[in-house]
């Protein structure tokens, strides 16, 4: 016996993913709908590549009582709406907005990382799945963490146009091909040209000069790893399609060498090491995307600080920074509170 599960956003990047994602991992599923706006409604997509095709339903109008698992993938607004009506129905619902994420009373998990914090979840029936770039740090943080404790992290991403959306990666693709027959280049989705450029500016301003995206990777590590560990971010957005890349800056309470640091990322759930001293001894965004693992390549020490070290680290930003994060989610919740079977 399988579980009832809605894909709510199932035409967008993130709902796609999520649709793939849930048939590679043989998600125990006996129904699956693909939930979507209006102005999706009658169009098919595909559960990954089965070939088992979805019409997408209404979300005005869909009926969450008696779905066991809504995970949701679409705007903020949206889910303020929907998300509330399907949790009060019985559906769990994991969310990948941002809404949720710092509710006291919402869980933010990521598996690797806090997997006993979902417990809680019943509190409001939503569980959240953090920010993108994100998700992939604090499972790169968590092995260090625990061996070293984290005082400080100083992080500059390298944030892939695919986190904006379809509109992001149309707007890349065009202004590649515009310069290249000399069309004139207007930006529309991103504030400045995307194409052989890079923007030092994600999601809005705040008051203090940090940008949303910044202030997202700062409370959402204190909720998910450790309160006392401070970040400081500068977020960039990048002409890549797929894949945020992210150099970290890591100082620690306790003394931890490089060496020890890649023995334990080496066995740390999640992550795969790469890190040959050689010319291509890393990895790229270009070689990330479509993978569930958290790379981490050029493992440091850093001179200018006690206890200091550096690395880089790169993930599919749809799947492990978001659909594959919230699949997990879906499993931990099966395996301790929803058992099926
Ligand atoms: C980006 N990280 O790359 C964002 C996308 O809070 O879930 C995801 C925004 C979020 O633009």
């Amino acid at each position: 016996m399988g579980y009832r599960v809605a894909v709510v956003g199932a035409t967008g990047n993130v709902g796609r993913e999520m649709l793939a994602i849930l048939a590679e991992r043989e998600f125990p599923m006996d129904e699956v709908a693909a939930v979507a706006s209006s102005r999706s409604v009658g169009s098919e997509v595909e559960l990954g590549d089965t070939g088992k095709m979805l019409k997408c339903q209404n979300l005005e109008h869909f009926d969450f009582a008696g779905w066991d698992i809504a995970l949701f993938a679409v705007g903020s607004e949206a889910t303020k709406i929907y998300a509330p009506k399907a949790a009060a129905a019985g559906c769990v619902v994991i969310d990948n907005s941002s809404l949720y994420r710092m509710d006291p009373d919402v869980p933010l998990i990521v598996p690797e990382v806090n997997p006993d914090a979902i417990d809680d979840y019943k509190k409001k029936n939503i569980i959240a799945n953090p920010n993108c770039s994100t998700a992939q740090m604090v499972v790169a943080l968590k092995p260090l963490h625990d061996a070293a404790t984290i005082k400080r992290v100083v992080v500059s991403t390298y944030q892939s146009v695919s986190g904006a959306g379809k509109a992001g990666m149309d707007e890349l693709f065009e202004q590649s091909r515009a310069i290249f027959v000399g069309d004139s280049v207007e930006p529309r989705k991103f504030t400045k040209q995307i194409a052989f450029n890079v923007i030092p500016h994600i999601d809005t301003f705040l008051d203090d000069g940090f940008t949303k995206e910044e202030w997202k990777m700062v409370v959402e590590t204190k909720k998910i790893l450790d309160p006392k560990v401070k970040v400081q971010a500068t977020c960039v957005r990048v002409p890549v399609f797929v894949g945020h890349s992210e150099a970290i800056s890591i100082e620690f309470e306790n003394e931890i060498s490089a060496k020890k640091a890649q023995d334990l990322l080496r066995e740390a759930p999640g992550i795969m090491l790469v890190d040959k001293r050689e010319d291509g001894g890393y990895v790229t965004p270009a070689e990330c995307a479509g993978d569930y693992a958290t790379f981490v390549s050029r493992v440091r020490e850093d001179p200018t600080v006690d206890n200091g070290l550096v690395l880089w680290c790169v993930s599919d930003n749809l799947r492990k920074g978001a659909a594959l994060n919230a699949v997990q989610i879906a499993e931990l919740l099966g395996r301790r509170h929803l058992k099926k079977g």
